[in-house]
């Protein structure tokens, strides 16, 4: 440390800053990664292994400080190490910038893999894009959300390594030429009309233990260098600043979007432009390694994160056949060997697709390999026998019905030989919904793989209070085997381990009710029960009926002066995207609900409200170790799987949630009993929206949500402006599409079984003990354990 910052910070003790004593110890730790991470590539070449490559458009990494130090074991000797120099560990942890190349739950799940690929020692590499911006800052004015630009970039990055001698050519535009070879067969070259140079910068991850170490590569945009623009503007520097800015676009800032396509040109070149460079880089270390280009499939498995880099599986088309001379059908049988897609949602509106003429106009000889694709496909279904004109209009990669369109969906699972989901219900739903027709087709291709997330993170490090607690009560080879978890049920009625377990919480909820306390300057008690519902706002995920059922309490309080309550703080935080305008109505409903409630004496301090501005991986990691009720309360059949469930799981949070997503396989595992299940399930929900989804009745016959509502719309919380959310409400009685009308009575009933549990600690305690003993099956080792033995046919 001492001598990375005489040396590679250049300053000394006296004139350090706490951000220079961060690079100094990032840097330090990172030296001491170094040695492994050779030592893994060197063996992933010698044993010649076969490789994974995860592409994934988002990455949401978060902090990497303690997180290496964890993994490598150094955290206590690099604790000790500072306070000798008088600095304090804890004060830099602080001042690390969240690495935030992600939106949610996709990006975030795409970072526990990296973790858990690591610690399995699989020779793997992540892609992506090295966005100078990430995904943008929350602020709330008036409880209103504005957005910020995120700058982690701005104090220099210590993790990443610039290697600026691994670039790639990325072609846009141009056009075909077309040659007839010897043998009478037509040759191909396109000749892009613009080119972008990929630059790559690693940042190596580490496994538990610091065993293994692989390499997130990430690529960064820049025009072609002087020389070679020079050819193409004879001089016209200004213009050649233009091109410059107009390459490096690529890489400014990541889409801020979780559900609807942008549907714009850049994002589409985004996605071409990594999955270019990656699939470049893959074949290149491929040929270094074996000179066999028909031995790809033997040697590589590609992940696909969602159809975001679909364009891969015609871009390695072209790859094999175009530039490697591979004939149609082998590349064909090698590209379907080599590809698997991972689908993370259902909303039709999230499915991406790209105009007919923008495919045309950006990538010619892309589009021409989709339509061969889509003869070839369409020609195989018509030997099948199953050729009527609705299959082969629905299972087309073009879709034909306003403007044409290509579904990257579509091309994601042809170009696979397995397509997974993410929870058991939603790969049962992907079955019988968006590839109902193609799973008829090929009914051995779709699998489930239940998302998991990293313990490390998750648990041993953003919960020392109860990592210390594990390890004394069943020893430290829990964080090895998490299996081990299952020991903690003995304890479950232990009333002397029932009190260290919420002492535990205890010291968790007084960190967190003062990091709420600097941040919106509300008062909680850590003795209330901590509620917490958070994540993206969106309609589905229904913050609004966590909202309501706030609301519906505040009343019954008022109402009720001399009955008891349990007291509650109601926790919430999240990103609206920026064009989302209901979600970020429902942000300023929460808050003007939240100003209203904790000002109100007659409340007698029973409720507090709080909305956590600026919701990232780094507070996730403060609010879910303090939590005691984690909220998964989304339309059943809506949320692929959640992780966020099982991150409050482990740390000891009881559910209250909706039969969706993993809820349902939380249940089977933490039983009945330990979890508080409300509300239609996905069939019920289905057959819901086809009666009709006007909810005048339902609300009617529900005294409770009424009074809720008619607050809401006569402005009791909106006392500035009234009909603020007189539409909301309106929306809500008579197009009801998420169901929180129809939900709302259960709702209730469910958090009263809440309040009943909590008002008896002892029981409360237990079902808590139980919740962290049962969950290790949701640990992100399991999951890629699985993907490795029945999607990638690599060894663990
Ligand atoms: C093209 C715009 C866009 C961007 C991102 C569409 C869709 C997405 C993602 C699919 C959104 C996402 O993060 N989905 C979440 O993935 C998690 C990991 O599998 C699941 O746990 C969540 O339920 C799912 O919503």
């Amino acid at each position: 440390m001492q001598r990375r910052l005489t040396y590679t910070v250049g300053k000394d003790n006296a004139d350090a800053s706490p951000r220079d004593w961060f690079v100094a110890t990032a840097l330090a730790t990172r030296d001491r990664l170094v040695p492994s991470w050779l030592a893994s590539t060197k063996r992933n070449y010698r044993e010649d292994r076969r490789r994974v490559y995860y592409l994934s458009l988002e990455f949401l990494i978060g902090r990497l400080l303690i997180d290496t130090l964890t993994n490598l074991g150094l955290t206590e000797a690099m604790r000790d190490a500072l306070a000798e120099l008088g600095v304090d560990l804890d004060m830099l942890r602080a001042l690390e910038p969240d690495a935030a190349l992600g939106n949610g739950g996709l990006g975030r799940l795409a970072a526990c893999f990296m973790d858990s690929m690591a610690t399995l020692e699989i020779a793997a590499m992540g892609y992506g894009i090295r966005y100078d911006h990430g995904l943008f800052r929350q602020t709330l004015k008036d409880g209103w959300q504005h957005e910020y630009p995120e700058d982690w970039l701005s104090f220099g990055n210590s993790w990443q390594f610039p290697r600026p001698e691994i670039t790639y050519d990325v072609g846009f535009f141009g056009h075909i030429e077309s040659s007839r070879l010897a043998d009478g067969m037509l040759a191909h070259v396109w000749r892009p009309g613009e080119t972008i140079v990929a630059v790559a910068y690693d940042t190596p991850v580490v496994g538990w233990r610091g065993k293994h170490v692989n390499t997130l590569r990430l690529w960064s945009a820049r025009a072609p260098d002087a020389l070679r623009l020079d050819a193409f503007n004879q001089g016209d520097h200004v213009g050649a600043q233009s091109e410059q800015a107009r390459a490096e676009a690529i890489s400014k800032v990541l889409y801020p979007s979780d559900s609807t396509p942008a549907g714009q040109e850049l994002r589409l070149r985004q996605e071409y432009f990594f999955a270019s460079a990656s699939l470049q880089d893959l074949i290149r270390r491929h040929m270094r390694q074996t000179g066999d280009i028909r031995r790809l499939a033997d040697k590589v498995a590609i992940q696909l994160n969602d159809t975001h880099p679909a364009i891969g599986v015609a871009e390695l088309m072209r790859l094999l056949v175009d530039v490697h001379g591979v004939g149609w059908k082998e590349a064909w049988r090698i590209t379907q060997a080599t590809f698997s897609y991972t689908n993370h949602t259902l909303l039709p509106e999230a499915l991406e697709t790209w105009p007919v003429q923008l495919m045309e106009r950006l990538l010619p000889r892309h589009m021409q390999i989709i339509y061969l694709i889509n003869a070839m496909h369409l020609d195989l279904l018509r030997e099948k026998g199953a050729s009527d004109a609705a299959t082969l209009s629905s299972v087309s990669l073009i879709d034909e019905r306003n403007g044409r369109h290509v579904r990257m969906g579509h091309l994601a699972f042809l170009g696979s030989h397995k397509v997974n989901g993410v929870s058991a219900l939603h790969s049962a739903l992907v079955k019988e919904t968006v590839f109902k027709d193609f799973h008829r087709l090929y009914p051995d291709r779709i699998v489930n793989k239940t998302n998991g997330v990293t313990f490390r993170r998750w648990l041993l490090e953003a919960n020392p209070p109860l990592s210390r607690l594990l390890a004394d009560t069943i020893g430290a080879g829990v964080f090895d085997e998490p299996e081990r978890l299952i020991e903690l049920e003995k304890f479950a009625d232990d009333v002397e381990f029932q009190n260290r377990f919420a002492a535990a919480k205890r010291e968790n909820k007084a960190r967190l009710a003062t990091t709420v306390f600097e941040r919106v300057g509300v008062r909680v008690d850590p003795a209330a029960l901590f509620d917490a519902q958070i994540k993206r706002i969106h309609e589905y995920k229904r913050q609004l009926l966590n909202v309501l059922e706030a609301v519906a309490f505040y009343q019954d309080i008022i109402a009720q002066p001399a009955r008891e309550f349990a007291p509650r703080v109601k926790i919430f935080a999240g990103k609206a995207a920026a064009s989302y305008h209901q979600a970020k109505l429902i942000i300023k409903l929460a808050n003007d609900v939240a100003k209203v409630v904790n000002a109100d004496p007659a409340t007698r301090g029973l409720l507090k409200i709080v909305f956590l501005p600026n919701y990232n991986v780094s507070l996730a990691e403060t609010i879910i170790p303090a939590a005691d009720l984690s909220e998964q309360i989304s339309t059943a059949g809506m949320e692929a799987s959640g992780t966020g469930n099982m991150k409050f799981a482990l740390n000891g949070a009881l559910t209250i949630g909706t039969l969706d997503g993993a809820n349902v396989e939380i249940r089977e595992r933490v039983g009945d009993d330990n979890i508080f299940i409300f509300g239609l399930t996905a069939r019920e929900v289905e057959e819901c929206r086809a009666k009709g989804i006007d909810a005048r009745e339902t609300i009617a016959a529900s005294p409770r949500l009424a009074e809720a509502l008619r607050a809401i719309a006569g402005g009791v919380f909106s006392p500035d402006d009234p009909h603020r959310y007189a539409q909301l409400v309106d929306t809500l009685t008579y197009y009801d599409h998420f169901l929180v009308a129809k939900d709302f009575d259960a709702y209730w009933e469910a958090q009263r079984r809440v309040d009943a549990r909590w008002r008896d600690q002892k029981a409360w305690r237990r079902s808590s003990i139980l919740n962290t003993a049962r969950v290790a099956w949701f640990s992100s080792d399991r999951t890629i354990r699985e993907y490795a033995q029945e999607i990638w046919n690599v060894a663990v």
